[in-house]
């Protein structure tokens, strides 16, 4: 028989777990605290931006599988995708887990799983998780199973790594990481891994921390290269030709909710220890202020120069703006007055603290070409489009 299953936060990981296991039959209610995303879902509406999302929550939600509500029900399984992001001094804010796990609690049965599928600091599951549900007399690891299961999609490939990539699973008891694998094993193709919760927590943050630094590393050479005047992109393609050797590459900044986050994580929780971690996360924050010091020093040549900037989203072809490096830069360079400043960005229709404008107008305006983002929609420019123009180009786009 297939589990009943309830989906705590349909954001960019829960709404297509909910639909995908929807699709498969499993009788599905989404829970999310805002009401306007709830009656979007059941609407078959998708308030985010996916390849093939909106296809596979239509489907879910004309079969009548899917359910999204406000409020918790019961299922046989509980999973739990909400965000966790970090406060202003960089401690992780565990709050909307808490709230989760609370809500859950009075409802959970004898031999029901919870799962925890955000990412958390090592023993946010066997700790916080197990603290709130023993406080509701709760057998954890015997009566009802817990584990956590770190989500590891690629915003832009969600629905194809949802099913294919390998999953870690670690419960607080052998019987728990066995209860969460075998109900993995019904739908992932790629290998489910047994562990333990805290090892599960830990492989998440350093898969994230891994991206991280070697990002770091690119962004710190492309300072150093830009200084000795080397291409750092030639640099990088010739020193990946060693079959040892894999950089990443350097851009305005790292963005997104996962990799500018993720590794502080493991910071807080080492401070003393963590050294290579914080610099890298440091060295990627500050690569906008050196973007942005070259726009300056490109701008003190003009009296009022149009600016264009071409991409403000976090990575290329999202929607999404989380932690963009590219729109934090375009809105200090609004906020310091250096000229007029355009933004071109195809996935966006609207925004209105910025002008929007299209390719071709943002680049006939512009004196100063400013390349933040690699869209597709920007690799068919061509040199002669950019002749007598300034390219600034933080992602070797325009090569
Ligand atoms: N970036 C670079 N240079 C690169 C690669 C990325 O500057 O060579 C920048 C991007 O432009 C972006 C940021 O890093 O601003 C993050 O983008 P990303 O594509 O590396 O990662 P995310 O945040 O979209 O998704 C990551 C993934 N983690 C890993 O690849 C280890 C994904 O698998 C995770 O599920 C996701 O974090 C998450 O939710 O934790």
């Amino acid at each position: 028989m297939t589990p009943s299953i309830c989906v705590l936060g349909l954001g960019y990981i829960g709404l297509p777990t909910a639909s995908f296991l929807a699709t498969k039959g499993c009788q599905v209610i989404g829970v999310d605290i805002s009401a306007g995303v709830v009656d979007a879902i059941n609407r078959a509406e998708v308030p985010i931006k996916e390849p093939e999302l909106d296809v596979l929550v239509r489907s879910a939600v004309q079969s009548g599988n899917l359910v999204a509500r406000t409020q918790v029900g019961p299922a046989d399984i509980f999973i739990i995708a909400v965000p966790t992001p970090i406060r202003p001094d960089k401690s992780p804010d565990l709050s909307a887990v808490e709230a989760a796990v609370a809500a859950i609690a009075p409802h959970l049965a004898p031999g029901n799983l919870v799962i925890l599928e955000s990412t958390c600091p090592v023993g946010t599951t066997d700790g916080l998780v197990a603290g709130i549900l023993r406080q509701h007399d709760i057998e954890v690891g015997r009566s009802v199973h817990l584990a956590h299961c770190p989500e590891r999609v690629l915003p832009g490939r969600i629905l194809t790594e949802l099913v294919q990539n390998d999953r870690i699973v670690g419960g607080v008891t052998p019987a728990s990481t066995e209860a969460a694998a075998a109900f993995y094993r019904q739908f992932v193709s790629g290998e489910v891994l047994e562990t333990s919760a805290r090892l599960a927590e830990m492989a998440k943050l350093a898969e994230n921390t891994f991206r991280d630094v070697n990002i770091a590393l690119a962004n710190e050479l492309s300072i150093i290269c830009d200084h000795a005047g080397i291409d750092v992109w030639e640099l990088i393609r010739l020193a990946n030709r060693h079959p040892r050797v894999a950089i990443l590459k350097p851009g305005p900044g790292v963005g997104g909710h996962c990799i500018a986050i993720d590794p502080w994580f493991i910071v807080a929780q080492a401070p003393e220890h963590a050294r290579l971690i914080r610099t890298a996360r440091q060295v990627n924050d500050a690569k906008p202020d050196w973007v942005l010091a070259k726009v300056r020093d490109k701008a003190a040549r003009f009296k009022h120069p149009t600016i264009s900037c071409l991409g403000l989203t976090f990575k290329a072809d999202v929607d999404d703006l989380r932690e963009s490096p590219a729109y934090q830069i375009a809105r200090r360079l609004q906020q310091e007055e250096l000229g007029q400043i355009l933004a071109c960005e195809p996935h966006l229709d609207r925004l209105p603290e910025l002008p929007l404008v299209g390719l071709e107008e943002a680049i006939t305006l512009a004196d100063i070409i400013l390349v933040l983002v690699d869209h597709r929609e920007f690799r068919r420019l061509q040199p002669h489009q950019l002749q007598e123009k300034i390219v600034i180009d933080t992602r070797g786009l325009l090569r």
